[in-house]
């Protein structure tokens, strides 16, 4: 093992020094990172465990609660009951929950993202986002800051190997965990997005419902080298968003959770404080972009805890690129669908 493979103590240790509360964001990292290292034993489990993809109740929106979403979240509070944290922003729970009192910070997380994949053997996940507690706020009002105001967030991907993505605000980097003594070692520093990947991750089945933009822009993708981007796109759908982000992280491309016309997705699927904010850190950090297809998500004062945002992330560009067709109300000028459309709104 080189130096370059160093635990993720002592990489925080070592970015924190005596800062107070660089260290207060340490801890509280680390204590999540052990709980993720106790959910990936029971993930690893699988059927041996008890119904862990049980349908224990309803979240919300249309969202189903699975046994494993529950206990993720009883994981992770208690891992962040022991931490200097006031305050806990759940997926798995209606409203902030209280926990230290005064604290300096306070946490956003679904505990257990790509809940529809548990019993299917597929990669699933854990994302957070770490926010101050500043002067005279209370820690719900706390939990509704930008994005631009985090500390910290980062996503635990349960796959083929139990990878933690990260960022302090000082590049993106990645820990994997070692099997053989559940450690996370850093294993990529200062991750950045690729430019050049022509491959797209969007729930395709839910075209019908997309606003014309994105059909279009989606089109133009599909078209290949006949349409106006001149080259073939792959698609890729897990259905795990923690698993699509990875892949952009290493290898690129985009990824497009749109809103659409279907009761209760106007504003897409995805969560704004514990999905989209925190990959969007990430995804600055790592030299991308990331949209609710024109807005920066990072600008966006959430409005309450389980608001839903639409979510485009990937390259720069690429990300720009959709806001043109968006702004244009339909497509690239060289797109055969957009004149089409053109003609037809004659
Ligand atoms: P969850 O947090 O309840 O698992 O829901 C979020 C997930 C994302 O991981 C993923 O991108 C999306 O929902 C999948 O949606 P769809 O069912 O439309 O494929
Ligand atoms: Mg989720």
């Amino acid at each position: 093992m080189t130096a370059e493979h160093c635990t993720l103590a002592e990489y925080l240790a070592d970015w924190s020094g005596s800062d107070t509360q660089k260290s207060a964001v340490a801890e509280t990292i680390i204590a999540m990172a052990a709980a993720s290292v106790e959910l990936a034993a029971i993930i690893a489990e699988g059927p041996f465990a008890r119904g862990l993809a049980d349908t224990v109740g309803d979240a919300g929106g249309g969202d189903i609660k699975k046994f494993l979403d529950v206990e993720a979240h009883k994981l992770f509070k208690d891992a962040l009951a022991g931490a200097p944290v006031a305050a806990l922003g759940s997926e798995e729970a209606d409203d902030a929950e209280i926990l230290n009192e005064g604290a300096p910070m306070v946490v956003a997380i679904d505990p257990l993202d790509g809940s529809s994949n548990i019993e299917t053997n597929v990669s699933i996940g854990t994302i957070f986002s770490v926010l101050p507690v500043g002067g005279g706020m209370t820690p719900s009002q706390a939990l509704l800051q930008a994005g631009k105001e985090q500390m910290a967030s980062g996503f635990v991907v349960y796959g083929p190997q139990t990878t933690l993505i990260m960022t302090v605000r000082d590049g993106t980097h990645i820990f994997t965990m070692s099997p053989a003594d559940r450690v996370y070692r850093l294993t990529h520093r200062n991750v950045t997005i690729a430019t050049d990947k022509a491959e797209y991750g969007v729930n395709a089945s839910n075209q019908r419902h997309w606003p014309v933009a994105i059909k279009t822009y989606i089109g133009d993708l599909n078209a290949g080298t006949d349409g106006p981007r001149e080259k073939n796109f792959n698609m890729r759908w897990v259905g795990s968003m923690v698993a699509e982000a990875y892949r952009i992280f290493i290898r690129g491309g985009i990824f497009l959770y749109p809103g659409d016309n279907r009761k209760g997705y106007e504003q897409g699927r995805l969560r704004l404080v514990y999905e989209a904010i925190p990959v969007a850190l990430l995804v600055a950090e790592a030299g991308g972009a990331a949209t609710d297809g024109v807005r920066p998500i990072l600008e966006i004062k959430p409005d309450n805890l389980h608001q839903r945002i639409p979510l485009v992330f990937g390259p720069g560009q690429e990300v720009d690129r959709i806001a043109q067709y968006i702004e244009r109300g339909g497509g690239d000028e060289n797109s055969p669908l957009f004149s089409e459309r053109g003609l037809l709104r004659e």
